[in-house]
């Protein structure tokens, strides 16, 4: 199978702006709820994608609306990216009615699907073969829209892993599949769940191309996903792109994540994706003290404001339990 090829790219100092700002807001949304659960505030379990925030950026910057997203648990920036208010999104976590699902779920899988975002199981995996569903549908339409399906390196032991990425192969559907790497699942380390190094690998069992990329390097992301949605665009089937990443808090927001050392913390906080970001933008003059302080000042407000929209908000009566079903 050939390699993929570099695909060029060029952004513009406004667009290199704003992916900036999405990176903040995203990072500043986690860690806002990180600090909100532990004041007891949310009603949702919380799995923060602190330190992954380029894969989200990477990705959705530049999708098109009807284009699909499949998020996972780590993802709300992705929803964040794709139209849904951070007001809405942090109603959500509250289970505010104003929120997505109005306080139904554990605020993880609800979907918007006029946003083109498709709410998760809680099985891993079986996020995959609905993505590899949905490219379908856009196959046998003929609309070049593509779906992005976001899986971790755990996910990618599951059986559904292995049958959503055949269907797409032989299909030749257009479907990226994203596998944020962030090197545990749960407690299990890497090296405890897999034999080989690099998932993307699994992708030539499956007859399309698969590259691991350094997850934290906001460019490199949106430089591969850019390729890939060139070729699912251009009927040539889907990608995997393996990002190569860490969290840095615990798999939850109540695990202290003891099995990990420091150093290793220490390590991968060093690659920090914001800081490697922001000195590319300042070498280049598209960022200075100004427009840092501009960006967070903004971010800062936004958050603020979806905090005290969503604790304001009315909570769902009983009477709400039996509103919106379907017979
Ligand atoms: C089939 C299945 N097994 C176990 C779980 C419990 N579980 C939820 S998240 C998780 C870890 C997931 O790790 P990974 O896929 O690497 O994604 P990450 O959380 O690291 O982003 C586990 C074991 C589950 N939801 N589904």
């Amino acid at each position: 199978m050939p390699p993929i090829k570099r695909t060029k790219f060029k952004l513009a100092p406004e667009q290199l702006l704003d992916m900036f700002y999405w990176l903040k807001l995203i990072r500043a949304f986690d860690e806002r709820l990180s600090i909100l659960v532990k004041q007891g505030k949310v009603r949702s379990g919380v799995y923060t994608g602190i330190g992954q925030e380029a894969i989200i950026v990477g990705t959705c910057f530049g999708l098109r609306k009807e284009d699909y997203i499949c998020p996972l648990h780590r993802d709300l920036g992705s929803f964040l990216m794709k139209g849904v208010e951070p007001r809405v999104m942090m109603a959500q976590m509250f289970a505010k009615t104003t929120g997505l699902s109005k306080g139904r779920d554990s605020a993880l899988h609800s979907g918007v699907s006029e946003l083109g975002i498709f709410g998760n199981t809680s099985m891993l995996g079986a996020n995959l073969p609905v993505a590899a569903g949905l490219a379908l549908t856009f196959k046998m339409e003929k609309i070049d829209n593509v779906v992005i399906a976001y899986f971790g390196e755990g996910a990618s032991n599951v059986g559904d892993f292995h049958e959503g990425l055949n269907f797409a192969g032989v299909h030749q559907l257009p479907v990226i599949f994203v596998c944020e790497n962030n090197q545990y699942a749960y407690s299990v380390p890497i090296e405890k769940s897999m034999a080989i190094d690099d998932v993307a690998d699994r992708a030539h069992g499956y007859g399309f191309d698969g590259v691991a990329i350094n997850g934290n390097d906001v460019l490199a992301v949106y430089q591969a996903t850019q390729g890939a949605l060139a070729r699912a665009r251009g009927g040539e089937g889907p990608t995997l792109i393996e990002c190569k990443t860490y969290r840095w808090h615990g798999h939850s927001e109540h695990d202290k994540a003891f099995y990990r050392s420091d150093e290793e913390l220490a390590m991968w906080k060093s690659r920090d994706p914001i800081p490697t970001f922001t000195t590319y933008l300042r070498t280049r003059n598209v960022l200075d003290d100004d427009k840092v302080k501009d960006v967070e000042t903004r971010v800062t407000s936004t958050i603020d404001e979806a905090v005290e929209f969503a604790m304001n908000s009315p909570d769902p009566t009983p009477e709400d339990a039996t509103t919106d079903l379907y017979a």
